[in-house]
């Protein structure tokens, strides 16, 4: 068949530089850091690793504000060390993606300095400036009612040349002019050329589908004046030359190297026919994108950190949709559960209660590493890190979207307990700061973090809760997710590539799904062992298989789909290596609390 890109069986590990490794004692992760612990990813069994950016930047938004795409963050490194880590990852058969930050950049880069220096600028064009509005009172207004991710109003005003300039995301992120030609040239060749000719294999594209803007910036209906944070951003997405620009950057900027992975972060589409205009292999545009569905789920829809009520039967149906969106197309999807924008998974979709946690993390491994797809796992989860603790003060937290609604939180509820207390509990539970507490190596001060003061604390648990502690235990997340991820490529044409169906849909606590070879691939060959086994034998062909997922606290009934009931099923004991056979149809087992399980159908 076609030779598959390597991007297909991509198993991508998310790095975010200031959280990884410090070097150096300063409390900040650093590229020397991360260098130094490459074995440990080849080790886990990854092939791929996204790098969250790590270019010159005044870190307001944590490096997505980007001062030169063409210089790296001092206290991360140097040019010097970037070419040391393509180096260190190739050499071990590793590929690199950056991330891609060209909706905007920072107010701090030198193309905004000087577009905002004058009217006349000739770089005046290349970021999106409008005249003010007035009102009936004769007070100056922004151009639209939109607002920002991080709140207020997207336009920001510059007493200077007295208009207003456009950022989607903080003031110091203004929104670069795509219909300008130039500007997208410049793109292309800093932001992407020169990291293609120092070798790097793609990029991870960050708000991939907000680069084209309206003709006009008309007002957009706040149905509900009382509520402060009515986004009207997110509204606009799509825009009317979206799909001629990423045509234009593929073709100019990647196709000319080859086979360059790219994934978008493509939020606010819904609608799989959208998507398949980014992703469909004629398009031409991206490989493939991060469905947020399943990240979305208890995301309030008055604000992102108001929780709304979910349960197991949106998850399924989330995953669902994207495992069968690839159906009858040349296309491609992802599998994830964590980024530095989520809190953690176990704390999530399951259960970070410390009698659940570690059965909780092989849950999600099992079902994250089952899944059809372009594979990515966030730093920390193959360890089951999980949410910060309930009770650190809100000034632990240190990202601005976190800071921003609290302070938002404070003026709309006048400081009143109760609504600061709800606000808390929101944070608690979504604030993107869970995955940005600093990676648990071991339990020694820091958690083998730093030898200094760590830009942000170290998660409490970090005495149980570390690298060294679960390398050599055979049950530990870390171990099952390292021979998961073996399993995966072992039988990849199941896994990383085959069909899924899903039993039982509306059972609230177990997921049961089946995974079949694509029809015009062969089977897998399986031994007796599932170890991969000794015996010179090929094993049996083997082109189904089954998984159940206890998502609850409580035992579950395994229920085999009739369809399977009268095949011989064989569990795959991954946490040891011996492989009972029974029938399907044999006395229904149970599933401890969080259990799961993979079958090969025979
Ligand atoms: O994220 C954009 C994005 O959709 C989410 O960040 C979301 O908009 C935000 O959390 C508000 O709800 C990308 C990066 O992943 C994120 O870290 C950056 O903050 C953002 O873009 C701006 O570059
Ligand atoms: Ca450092």
């Amino acid at each position: 068949e076609r030779l598959r890109p390597w991007w297909k069986d991509a198993i991508v590990y998310q790095v975010y530089p200031a959280s990884f490794k410090d070097s150096n004692g300063d409390g900040i992760g650093d590229i020397p850091g991360l260098i130094s612990e490459l074995d440990y990813l080849e080790t886990l069994g990854i092939n791929t690793l996204w790098l969250s950016p790590m270019y010159k930047s005044p870190q307001v938004d944590m490096g997505y504000d980007i001062s030169d795409f063409e210089d790296i963050h001092e206290p991360f490194g140097s040019l010097a060390d970037m070419e040391k880590l393509i180096d260190g990852l190739h050499k071990r058969g590793i590929r690199l993606i950056l991330d891609l930050v060209i909706n905007h950049t920072s107010d701090q880069h030198h193309w905004f300095q000087e577009s905002r220096s004058s009217k006349e600028n000739p770089k005046r064009n290349w970021y999106i400036w409008r005249p003010p509005r007035y009102d009936a009172s004769g007070q100056r207004q922004p151009p639209n009612n939109w607002r920002a991710a991080f709140g207020g109003s997207v336009w920001e005003w510059d007493e200077k040349t007295q208009e207003y300039y456009l950022h989607y995301f903080a003031p110091e992120q203004p929104d670069l002019n795509w219909d300008n030609e130039a500007t997208r040239k410049a793109i292309y060749d800093s932001a992407i050329r020169f990291w293609l000719d120092k070798g790097v294999d793609g990029f991870r594209v960050d708000t991939v589908n907000k680069y084209s803007k309206p003709k006009e910036f008309i007002d957009a209906e706040i149905t509900d004046p009382k509520n402060p944070w009515q986004y009207a951003y997110p509204l606009f997405c799509n825009g009317p030359r979206m799909h001629e620009f990423l045509k234009e950057m593929n073709r100019d900027a990647m196709a000319p190297y080859g086979e360059v992975m790219t994934v978008g972060e493509l939020p606010c589409t819904p609608d799989s026919k959208e998507i398949l205009r980014y992703v469909g292999a004629e398009e031409r545009e991206l490989n493939m994108v991060f469905h947020f569905d399943m990240i979305y789920l208890g995301m309030g829809t008055v604000h992102k950190y108001m929780p709304e009520p979910f349960d197991l039967r949106d998850v399924k149906a989330a995953l669902g949709k994207w495992q069968r969106f690839i159906e009858g197309q040349d296309t491609w999807t992802t599998v994830f559960a964590e980024n530095h924008d989520s809190a953690r998974s176990v704390s999530r979709f399951a259960s970070d209660a410390p009698e659940h946690r570690e059965a909780s993390s092989r849950l999600l491994a099992l079902m994250l590493t089952t899944l059809t797809g372009t594979l990515f796992i966030y730093q920390g989860q193959e360890i089951g890190m999980a949410n910060i603790p309930r009770h650190w003060p809100v000034d632990e937290y240190k990202d601005l979207e976190t800071q921003n609604f609290w302070e938002r939180m404070r003026k709309h509820t006048g400081g009143d307990p109760e609504g600061m207390e709800a606000a808390m509990d929101g944070i608690r539970l979504l604030a993107r700061d869970h995955a940005r507490t600093p990676l648990q190596w071991d339990g020694s001060k820091n958690a083998g973090f730093s030898a200094g003061r760590p830009w942000m604390r170290v998660h409490d648990d970090y005495p149980e809760v570390n690298i060294e502690r679960q390398r050599d235990r055979s049950n530990s997340p870390l171990a099952f997710w390292t021979r998961m991820l073996r399993f995966r490529k072992q039988f990849a044409a199941l896994f990383a590539h085959g069909i899924f169906r899903e039993f039982d849909h509306e059972n609230k606590a177990v997921f049961t799904y089946t995974k079949e070879v694509q029809n015009h691939s062969g089977g897998v060959y399986v031994h007796t062992d599932d170890a991969g086994g000794d015996d010179e034998s090929r094993g049996e062909e083997v082109k189904k298989a089954l998984v159940v997922l206890n998502f609850s606290a409580a035992e579950q009934h395994l229920v085999v789909p009739r369809e399977l009931r009268d095949c011989r099923v064989r569990l795959v004991r991954l946490s040891v290596s011996t492989v009972a056979e029974h029938d399907g149809a044999a006395a229904p087992e149970v599933l401890a609390p969080y259990e799961g399980r993979v079958y090969f159908v025979l």
